[in-house]
C-alpha cells in the first residue's frame, strides 16, 4: 500500500507509524484509518515494537470535521464497524507491543487510538479531551471499553460527560497512561522504551500483553488456565533458557530477533 496520510518507519525492530495531516491536527478519514490498519498489521508482522505517533503540534484531534456537509449522509454506524472497529482491533490484537508517543492532544477517536495502545508516553504539553459530547456524539472507537477500566466508571463518566482536557501529568496520575515526560525528554524517553521492547523476549511480551487483554473478559479460573498454556510455550523457547542462563553467568541475555 502506498501511505499518503501517515509516515511509515522500520528500523532495528522498531516501527514508527508518524500520523502525518499536521495541518488538521492529524485527524482521521476514511484513507487514514486505512492506511493505519494496514501498517499495524506490516508492523506486526515484521517489528519487534510498533510506536504510533503525530507530526506537528498534535497526536490526533480524531474525526475529520472539516467537511460539514458530510454528515447530511453520514451512516456512523457503518464507519465505525467497518472502519474504526478494525484499526482499534488491529492495535488490540497485534502481537508486538504499541506505544503511543502522544505529542501533543489527543481528542475524540483520536484519544480512543492512543488509549487503546499498550504503553502510553505523554509529553507533558499534550491533554487527552473526550470530545464527542461537544459535537452531539458519545464516546466511540473503544473508548467506552477502554476508559473505565483505565481509570473507573467515576472519572470515565466524568471525561465523557464533561469533555475537559485531561493534561499529560493528570492523566499520569490517574492510570490513565504509563508515564508523562517533560517536553525536553519525550522523544529520548519513547525511543528508549521502544529499543528496550525491540531488543526484549518478543514471544513473551507477545503472550503478556494477550493474557492481560483476555482478563478484562474472563474469570480467575479461566486466566489461570489461559497463564498455564501461555507459561507452558514461552518454557520452551530458546529465550527462556536465554534468560536462565544468562541469570545465572551474571550477564544480560540476548533474546531471539524475529
Ligand atoms: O463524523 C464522524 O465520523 C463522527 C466520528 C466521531 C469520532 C470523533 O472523533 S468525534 C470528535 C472529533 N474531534 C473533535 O471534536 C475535536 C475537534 N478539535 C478541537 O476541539 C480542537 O481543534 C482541539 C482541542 C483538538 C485543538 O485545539 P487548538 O486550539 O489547539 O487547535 P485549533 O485551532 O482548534 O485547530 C487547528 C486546526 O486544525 C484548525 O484548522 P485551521 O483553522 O488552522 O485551518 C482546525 O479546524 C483543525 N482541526 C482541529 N481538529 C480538527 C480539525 N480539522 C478537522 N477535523 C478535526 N477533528
Amino acid at each position: 500500500m502506498n501511505y499518503e496520510r501517515i509516515l511509515y518507519e522500520l528500523d532495528d525492530g522498531i516501527a514508527v507509524i508518524t500520523l502525518n495531516r499536521p495541518d488538521v491536527l492529524n485527524a482521521l478519514d476514511t484513507q487514514m484509518r486505512a492506511e493505519l490498519t494496514y501498517a499495524i498489521g506490516q508492523a506486526g508482522a515484521s517489528a519487534r515494537v510498533l510506536v504510533i505517533t503525530g507530526a506537528g503540534r498534535a497526536f490526533c484531534a480524531g474525526q475529520d470535521l472539516g467537511d460539514a456537509g458530510r454528515v447530511a449522509d453520514l451512516n456512523l454506524e457503518r464507519v465505525l464497524r467497518d472502519e474504526y472497529m478494525p484499526l482499534i482491533s488491529a492495535i488490540a490484537d497485534c502481537p508486538i507491543p504499541v506505544i503511543a508517543a502522544v505529542n501533543g492532544v489527543a481528542a475524540g477517536a483520536g484519544a480512543s487510538l492512543a488509549l487503546i495502545c499498550d504503553v502510553v508516553i505523554a509529553a507533558e504539553n499534550a491533554r487527552f479531551i473526550q470530545a464527542f459530547a461537544q459535537i452531539g456524539l458519545m464516546p466511540d472507537a473503544g473508548a467506552t471499553w477502554v476508559l473505565p477500566r483505565l481509570v473507573g466508571q467515576a472519572r470515565a463518566m466524568g471525561a465523557a460527560l464533561f469533555g475537559e482536557p485531561v493534561t499529560a501529568r493528570e492523566a499520569e496520575a490517574m492510570g490513565m497512561i504509563w508515564q508523562a515526560t517533560s517536553e525536553a525528554e519525550f522523544d529520548a524517553t519513547w525511543r528508549a522504551r521502544a529499543a528496550h521492547l525491540a531488543s526484549g523476549p518478543t514471544q513473551a511480551y507477545s503472550k503478556i500483553k494477550s493474557a492481560l487483554r483476555a482478563s478484562a473478559q474472563q474469570g480467575l479460573e479461566a486466566q489461570m488456565l489461559q497463564e498455564a498454556a501461555h507459561q507452558g510455550a514461552l518454557s520452551r523457547t530458546r529465550d527462556f533458557k536465554e534468560g536462565v542462563l544468562a541469570f545465572n553467568d551474571k550477564r544480560k541475555p540476548t533474546f531471539e530477533g524475529r
